[in-house]
């Protein structure tokens, strides 16, 4: 396969609208640039006193890594700088973080996780950077306000994530199908390596911590069950995965099939994955390869976020796997 880059992938074969493929492609190479420079850091954080924790909780209670600070602030002075975003939000940040008048500014609303699944860093575990971009309505001016932001996934113009594992892979959609970028350490360039990626319509691995099983509802409890005796594509039983790191369980769902499921527990009746940054940019990824999303009733990418951090629970991978669990929630609620 010939050397095809991002810029040359967008510019050639996606089709944009003029004023915002300049932008666009600006915003991208900001974005990739900050993950080239994650990934490098995560490359030596064995030998730079970059692991472990930095003693800190964020907004969602967690304990910040030392890296989700590295990884958070290297992409907040970047995308500032990109002249494509008015506003972001973070994961790592409790706030909408509104670009000031000292930037140039542009119509793109980034929302990120910086380094998902940062606690699996110390034991080398893949993690990742996961994005999603909306876009202000033209012509809007002013400050950037929360209502603005707190948009339904179906409204969001791309949307992807940087997996940090094995290879350095960049898995990006703008709403005209999936496609994979492998990071060619040598040139410091993505490289177009899976071109229109297709999730298969039923998989053979479901993914989930059972670890909860005691604290799920009868529908989760029941859901995750399915998968126990069900038939897979391959004709036998499902295997179970569990990567632990929400990107690196995702990518392997969307490559091989199968079903991500996190249902709501005891501990968290909404479940613990954020909408916003996680949940609402890989529904988008899914739907564009031809799987689902959802939260046990309905698509992900319709749920309204009441605020910057509500959590969701997640069903997500092969459409006919999704739609089983959705078909379990149905009857327990008709009972
Ligand atoms: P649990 C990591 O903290 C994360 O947000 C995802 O990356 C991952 O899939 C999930 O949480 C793991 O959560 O409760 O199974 O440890």
């Amino acid at each position: 396969m010939a050397d095809i880059t991002v810029t040359e992938h967008l510019l050639l074969h996606q089709k944009m609208t003029p004023q915002a493929t300049g932008m666009f492609t600006g915003l991208l190479y900001d974005l990739i640039l900050s993950g080239k420079t994650i990934s490098r850091r995560i490359n030596q954080a064995g030998l730079l006193d970059i692991l472990g924790g930095t003693g800190e909780v964020n907004v969602q209670g967690e304990n910040v890594q030392k890296m989700d600070a590295i990884a958070n602030r290297i992409l907040i002075y970047r995308m500032e700088r990109s002249g494509a975003v008015c506003a972001m939000a973070s994961e790592e940040e409790p706030e909408l973080i509104r670009v000031g008048p000292e930037f140039p500014r542009g119509d793109y609303i980034l929302i990120f996780d910086p380094l998902d699944g940062s606690s699996n860093i110390d034991v080398n575990v893949d993690v990742g950077t996961i994005f999603s971009l909306h876009r202000r309505a033209h012509g809007a001016t002013g400050e950037v306000s929360l209502e603005e932001v707190l948009k339904p996934g179906t409204e969001q113009v791309a949307a992807g994530y940087i997996l940090y594992g094995p290879s350095t892979m960049l898995v990006l959609s703008t709403g005209q199908g999936v496609h994979g970028f492998t990071l060619d350490p040598g040139v410091g360039e993505f490289l177009l390596s899976h071109p229109d990626i297709r999730i298969p319509e039923q998989g053979y691995i479901y993914s989930v911590n059972e670890g909860y099983r005691e604290q799920w509802d009868a529908p989760a409890r029941e859901a995750v069950e399915w998968f126990h005796t069900a038939k897979s594509s391959k004709g036998g039983a499902y295997s179970s995965r569990y990567v632990g790191s929400l990107v690196a369980d995702f990518h392997r769902t969307l490559l091989y099939g199968g079903i991500y499921l996190y249902p709501p527990y005891s501990g968290k009746p909404d479940g613990k994955l954020r909408l916003m940054c996680e949940a609402s940019p890989l529904a988008f990824l899914a739907e564009q390869a031809g799987g689902k999303a959802s939260d046990g009733h309905g698509r992900i990418l319709e749920r309204v976020p009441a605020t910057l951090h509500a959590r969701t629970p997640l069903y997500i991978g092969s459409s006919r796997d999704v739609e089983a669990v959705e078909t379990i929630y149905a009857r327990h609620k008709n009972r």
